[in-house]
């Protein structure tokens, strides 16, 4: 246990005095931004502590964006020409310098031989290896402790910053979970208990006062119920134990459903990373992403692909019991990987989780987000809800960014460039107040939205935030949402009950569907389906046809001293509300 302070207070001496330092020399490799309010300290680990850690051997991979946006835009020759499975992996080997990744994985792999530790397994990504805490804390000069967090009392061992020797800085990505503190399960749509005691309507469940499907039809023009099914495919993201009912979805299709039965496809689970579902405990997330994307879809293939959080259970070295839970979580990593993978992709992705984008070390948000842009590749449209805390980002706690300063918090994945962020309007139409919305630190903000954002920022009145703002945002960031849908009030049939929900990932399965439908239709043109989709938003006889929004503020961030509201709805594109909400009867006429 002495080791790591020792490490620590020699390297601190050494940065200080400029001495030059080893090649084996251990170097801080990364740390945690902040540790999320909503995690809480219960122990330190012990050497009884067995922890699994995978170490992420640096990918070496460089994928040419414009090939990826040639492919996404109408204009190019490229578009529509989407990668399969095989063909993407040829493109990354092609991207990838092998002997670099080669060299990269071999001094890895070299290395921990070296400090006699067993590999548990390796996978295209890296090494899994086990060991006591103590030895961990060693090895990484890290300082491991247990934690649980809001929603989840199962503690995981977690430590706010390692290191690695400086001779593999070029070589090791990232090692986890060590500085992780995410947990998509915070991410769940709120039941609106404290709107129903302010201002839910009184009386009977029904869609005279509550949003059923019926009510988005109107509201949003679609037009379009398929006969029947084409390859037009949707998948919902479930992750953490949302598991969906079928008997929730039943009444609530045979109630509220718009398709005449005979021709509403079951929807399908697929279980991946450990995951399994279980038909005893219905989730509201589960519920409402069926329940609003499969009413829309009818006959067309939709999946509910539930991700496990953590691997399955391994043989414990020394029969050290170590509890499933103990095991890292990577969800999104598994789930995208599961996706491309597939020689038949789903054309349509809905995803609503969000994390705090700081929460998610920039190493491990880059992997992601990189397979984001080669779902592109793949002719993949993917719907991600930005959360649901204004500009506090997903939780309602204290606004900060890495150095303590007072900054919004910027969510995660919605903030990268290449998923389609959905936020949301309140019931009055405006843009809603908890509806996540901002300008990410991690990624520039892309060329194809550069135009659209600068509009706004130009309008200082319209941004609504001023110059001397108290937190600080980052103006050059990719902004989101790109497009809002109304997320308030939904009623939804969860273990058997009709229940009030609300949340950005409500409007997000609803566009998702309308993706799907917008597919669906040009599939059965022989055109080919949208693809990635901002390109093709932000183009204006598109973006022309959203409604717009122009009133609403996002909720900002307080402190003891100050309190600020974030981004004002303004006309044109806005950092509230995106381009506003969709009118699926015109972009039908304009791109199907
Ligand atoms: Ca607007």
């Amino acid at each position: 246990m002495l080791a790591p302070t020792f490490v620590s207070l020699f390297l601190a001496t050494g940065l200080v005095t400029g001495l030059p330092q080893p090649a084996n020399e251990l170097v801080e490799h990364e740390r945690a931004a902040t540790v999320p309010d909503s995690w809480h300290l219960v122990r330190p680990a012990s050497h009884d502590d067995i922890l699994t850690l995978r170490i992420a051997v640096k990918e070496h991979r460089k994928v040419d964006e414009n090939h990826i946006l040639a492919r996404s835009d109408p204009k190019s020759a490229l578009y529509g020409k989407y990668l399969g499975a095989e063909e993407l992996n040829t493109l990354l080997a092609e991207s990838t310098s092998t002997s670099a990744r080669q060299a990269s994985w071999d001094k890895v792999e070299r290395w921990i031989n070296q400090q006699n530790i067993p590999i548990v397994r390796d996978s295209a990504r890296g090494f899994e290896i086990k060991l006591p805490a103590d030895e961990a804390e060693s090895l990484f000069a890290a300082k491991f402790s247990y934690y649980t967090s809001d929603g989840n009392d199962k503690p995981v061992a977690r430590t706010e910053a390692y290191s690695i020797p400086s001779s593999l800085q070029d070589d090791i990505d990232f090692v986890y979970p060590t500085v992780h503190f995410f947990d998509a399960s915070h991410s769940r749509p709120a039941e609106s208990t404290l709107d129903r005691r302010q201002h839910f309507p009184t009386g009977p469940f029904d869609c005279s006062k509550y949003v059923c499907p019926i009510n988005l039809t109107t509201k949003y023009n679609i037009d379009y119920i398929p006969e029947t099914a084409s390859a037009s495919k949707l998948a919902v993201a479930g992750f953490i134990e949302q598991y969906a009912n079928n008997e929730d979805w039943k009444e609530f299709i045979s109630k509220y459903g718009l398709s005449d039965a005979a021709k509403q496809a079951p929807y399908e689970i697929i279980e991946i990373n450990g995951g399994k579902n279980d038909q005893t405990k219905p989730q509201l997330e589960a519920q409402l992403d069926m329940e609003f994307t499969t009413a829309f879809t009818g006959p067309l293939n939709v999946t509910y692909t539930l991700v496990g959080g953590r691997p399955p259970a391994q043989d414990q070295p020394g029969n050290v019991p170590v509890p499933i839970e103990e095991n890292g979580q990577e969800p999104y990593l598994e789930f995208l990987d599961h996706l491309l993978a597939q020689d038949e992709v789903p054309q349509v992705v809905s995803i609503s989780y969000t994390d705090d984008e700081q929460a998610v070390p920039q190493s491990y948000a880059n992997q992601v987000c990189d397979r984001f842009s080669y779902l592109a590749l793949r002719g993949v449209s993917v719907l991600v809800a930005s959360g649901d805390a204004g500009a506090q980002g997903t939780r309602f706690s204290s606004c900060k960014g890495p150095d303590g300063e007072p900054r919004f918090v910027p969510t995660f994945p919605a903030s990268c460039p290449w998923v389609t962020t959905v936020g949301a309007t309140a019931g009055w139409g405006g843009a809603a107040g908890f509806s996540s919305a901002g300008f990410s630190n991690y990624w520039p903000r892309p060329a194809w939205q550069e135009a659209a954002v600068a509009g706004y920022l130009a309008n200082n009145t319209a941004v609504g935030v001023a110059e001397d703002a108290w937190f600080a945002w980052n103006k050059t960031g990719r902004a989101y949402p790109d497009l809002s849908l109304r997320g308030t009030d939904f009623l939804v049939i969860n273990g058997g009950s009709p229940t009030p929900t609300k949340g950005t990932s409500a409007s997000t399965p609803v566009v998702a569907a309308m993706v799907a439908l917008l597919n669906d239709l040009r599939l059965k043109k022989g055109m080919p389906v949208l693809g990635f989709l901002n390109p093709i938003l932000y183009r204006s006889d598109v973006a022309a046809t959203f409604t717009d929004v122009t009133d609403g503020v996002i909720n900002g961030c307080a402190n003891a001293e100050h309190q600020q509201s974030a981004f004002q709805a303004a006309p044109g594109w806005d950092a509230a509300s995106g381009w506003g909400e969709p009118d699926f009867a015109k972009l039908r006429k304009l791109l199907a």
